[in-house]
């Protein structure tokens, strides 16, 4: 069995929800942070059996898009002036970020 972790922009998470719960698949979903640009951001929890891996893979990929965020630039009040950019940069953010992880031991109870 694996573990799939998703990080999917929030303006995905209802469409990918709704196409895993239509495939039967089982997801949790847990609002998280982006590290980076700290927007908002959705990460799915799937656990699977081997072969139905890229199942989800694929409709991870059909339902997650990528799009070009503006980055504004952040005052340097309080923080780390050498990190401080004066103009608005513009960075991709994935569709989704995807981690597989091989599960030891699954239970419920
Ligand atoms: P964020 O950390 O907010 O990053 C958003 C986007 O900003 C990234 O898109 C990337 O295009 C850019 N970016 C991130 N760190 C950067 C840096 N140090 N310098 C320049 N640009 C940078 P994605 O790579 O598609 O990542 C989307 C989200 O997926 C990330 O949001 C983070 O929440 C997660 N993620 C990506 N890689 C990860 C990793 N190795 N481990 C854990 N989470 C990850």
């Amino acid at each position: 069995m694996k573990l799939i972790v998703a990080v999917v922009q929030d303006k995905d998470s209802s469409r990918l929800s709704n196409a895993l719960v239509e495939e039967d698949f089982r997801a949790t979903k847990l609002a998280s942070t982006g590290g980076f640009l700290r927007a908002g951001s959705t990460t799915f929890l799937v656990g699977v059996n081997d072969e139905k891996v890229q199942s989800v893979l694929d409709i991870i990929k059909n339902n997650c898009q990528a799009r070009d965020q503006l980055v504004a630039p952040v005052s340097p009040m309080g923080g780390n002036a050498d990190s401080y950019v004066p103009y608005p940069v513009e960075v991709q953010v994935g569709g989704a970020t995807v981690f597989i992880m091989q599960v030891e031991q699954f239970n419920q109870f």
